[in-house]
This record gives C-alpha cells, structure tokens and sequence, in this order.
C-alpha cells in the first residue's frame, strides 16, 4: 500500500476519498478562526504523501543558457530574505456537490470547505529564479513546478504559472517552509511548497522538487487535461481541453457556514456566518444576504483582516445578525459577494455547469427551519 506511510489526520476532518487523502473542515469550524488551524486546512491529495528528510532535501532550480543551476538545501533557501503573506488557498472544485445534485460531473464531492486560509512564510519566488539567472524577457514563458509525489509509473504531481506572475515581487509568489509559524505539516507539502497568491491551489505545488522556466506550460496532466472550465453544452464525448485556457485566477466566491443546511433555528433573531473571497487580488467589497431565497436583501458586516488594493490574498470573514420574519417556518437563505471589480456570483449553478465540476460559485444557499 503506497499510502501505508500517509500522516495521522484530524478527526473532525470530513473525508472525500482516503486513497490518496482528500478532506475538509466541517464548515462550523472553518470559519471558527479568520487563520485555519493546520490541522484542519483542507487537504488535496493527488497521490501518496512522500516522506522527506528535510537534511537530504534539496530543490532544484533550472537556470537560463548562459545563467547556473541550482541546488538548494533548505538552510539554502532561509538565506533569501523572509517574506509573510496571508492568502487563502481554493480548490478549482470547491462547492463541487452542488454542481453535482444540478447535474453528474466527474470528481471528489467537494462541499463548501475546500477552501482554507493561512500565514505562509518562505523566499519569493521571483528571489530564487533571480539567482539563478532568470529575468523577465521571455512574456510568453512559464515557470514549470515539480512535486516529489508521484504515481506507481513515476509520474510527479506538476503545474506551472506565467513567468510574468513569477517575476513580479508585486505577486508575492513563495517557495513556503512555514505555515501559520511552524514547519509545513507533510499533508501540505514538507518541506517546501510554492503559495501563488490569488491563483487557484492546483498551482501551489506541494513537496517541491524542481523549478524551472519553459518556453510552454507543464505538460503535466493537472495542467493541460484537468483544472479548465468549459460550456454547459460540453461533455466528455465533445470536450477539446487545448481549447480553453489553464484556470489560474478564481473568478468570486462567497458561501454561508452558518446555519448548516437543514438545521431547526429558534424564532427572534438568526445569525448568519460565511467567508468570502475573490481571485487575482481582488477585494471583497460586499456582502449581500438574503432570508427569503433572494427576493430581499441585506449587507454583511465584513470582519477579519482589511484586504490591500490589488493585494487582497485572504478571505473576508462575514456576519448578519437580522430578526427571523414572524410567522415563518423555514427560511431561504442566500448569500453572494461583489469584489472590487465588481464581479458577482451568478445565481443559479445551471449556465456555470461543466463537466469537470470547477469554478461552482453559484449564490449559496441553505434552506433550515424554525422552531415553532
Ligand atoms: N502538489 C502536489 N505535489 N501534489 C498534489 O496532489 N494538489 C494540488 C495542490 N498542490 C497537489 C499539489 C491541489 S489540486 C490543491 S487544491 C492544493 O495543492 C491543495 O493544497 P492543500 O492540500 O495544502 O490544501
Ligand atoms: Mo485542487
């Protein structure tokens, strides 16, 4: 069994598949803490999780003609200064169960907890690929990463990113040795993993091995044949992945995390609780709520971190304290978000639907009951 020698989990975790290990956090808890607890960050496994010595460790980092090759070790890479960002990680297939009950589509059932956020340390990026020789001259080049996981015919886990995101220090792209100030946990790539930022988390590479700057995207399968979105009309008969672009930047995203779906409430007054967060950098403006299925609306207090312009890595925290509406004996309960470009949620899953599942940020919606 190659995944005889996975890590011990968290017991409250909720479990898509064991082999290789998927899970998320009950949605009470993930929005307990504006920082996820590590060991209840959402975990996405492709494949078994390696064992690294991090003394033998050592990252290989692919320099330009006339550039050098590298060959870092960790204590190597703690001599770049130490940069600390903020930034929540989503998975493409986050809130997948929904796109599912609309119509069946391929992948693990992902409710609404893929999604986690964290205080990451390591070097930049753009720091390293400098070292080595790299400049940003190339626009149409991209940084290839190399996971030490891999499948029974020696195939690793791979994505890549533009060069330009790369390069950019703006970007605050890192090769991360800490998560929330302590070493990564193996689930989430020990002792090295790439965080990109505002960018989907099938680019953060976990357990790093090789870097390096390519005239063309990865190759790899989790880049060129998984991870796109297509048109409702598309299926797998008909599906041409070259045909649509890598999802990098995740368009906006908001869900409710309180009440559960299904819950009995008490009458007088409901607290409604979610997270909210856009791609590329994009604040969260507003949240709108609503307790009759969309018909009326109210806005959200807006708690955790103020985000930066343009820099806006991490999630909103949400509340909405209201009256429960007298005479009523259930509610529909929708939130949406609006981030900075104004981009909304659309409101049903039907014209998002694609086949794979991904980018699902329909308006969420829990329906509970009250207490007579
Ligand atoms: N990196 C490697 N090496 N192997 C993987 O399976 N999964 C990717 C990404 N990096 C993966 C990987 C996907 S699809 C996601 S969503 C994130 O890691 C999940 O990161 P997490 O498990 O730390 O939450
Ligand atoms: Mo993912």
């Amino acid at each position: 069994d190659p995944y005889a020698d996975d890590p011990v989990r968290h017991p409250a975790l909720k479990i898509n598949s064991q082999r290789p290990f998927n899970a998320e956090p009950p949605l009470e808890l993930l929005t307990e803490n504006y920082i996820t607890p590590n060991p209840i960050f959402f975990t996405r496994n492709h494949l078994p999780v390696p064992n690294l010595d991090p003394d033998t460790y050592r990252l290989y980092v692919v320099g330009p003609p006339g550039g050098q090759s590298l060959s870092l070790s960790l204590d190597d890479l703690y001599q770049f200064p130490k940069h600390e960002v903020t930034v929540t990680l989503q998975c493409a297939g986050n809130r997948r169960s929904e796109m599912t009950q609309f119509k069946e589509v391929s992948g693990l059932g992902w409710n609404a907890g893929a999604i986690s956020t964290a205080r990451w340390a390591g070097a930049r990026l753009c720091d390293v690929l400098a070292q080595a020789g790299h400049q940003l001259s190339e626009t149409e080049a991209h940084v290839c990463f190399e996971g030490l996981d891999s499948d029974p015919t020696g195939t690793a886990y791979g994505a890549s990113i533009p060069l330009a995101r790369a390069m950019d220090p703006e970007a605050e792209v890192l090769l991360a040795y800490e998560m929330n100030g302590q070493p990564l946990p193996r689930d989430h790539g020990f002792p090295v993993r790439v965080v990109v930022p505002g960018v989907v988390g099938a680019r953060h590479v976990k357990w790093l091995g090789k870097v390096s700057v390519e005239p063309e995207e990865s190759y790899s399968h989790w880049q060129r044949r998984d991870y796109k979105g297509f048109s409702p009309s598309v299926d797998w008969d008909t599906v041409d992945f070259d045909s649509a672009p890598s999802i990098q930047e995740l368009p906006v995203q908001s869900a409710i995390t309180q009440p559960k779906d299904g819950e009995t409430i008490e009458s007088g007054e409901v607290t409604v609780k979610g997270y909210a967060w856009s791609g590329g950098g994009r604040a969260v403006v507003r949240v709108d709520v609503s307790l009759d299925g969309g018909l009326t609306w109210q806005v959200a207090e807006l708690d955790g971190e103020e985000q930066r312009p343009r820099k806006a890595w991490a999630w909103r925290l949400w509340q909405l304290q209201a009256p429960v509406p007298p005479g009523k004996t259930e509610l529909n309960i929708v939130c949406k978000a609006v981030d900075d470009s104004y981009n909304v949620q659309p409101d049903t899953v039907a014209p998002i639907w694609n086949l794979r599942g991904v980018l699902s940020n329909a308006w969420h919606r829990v329906h509970v009951h009250i207490a007579p």
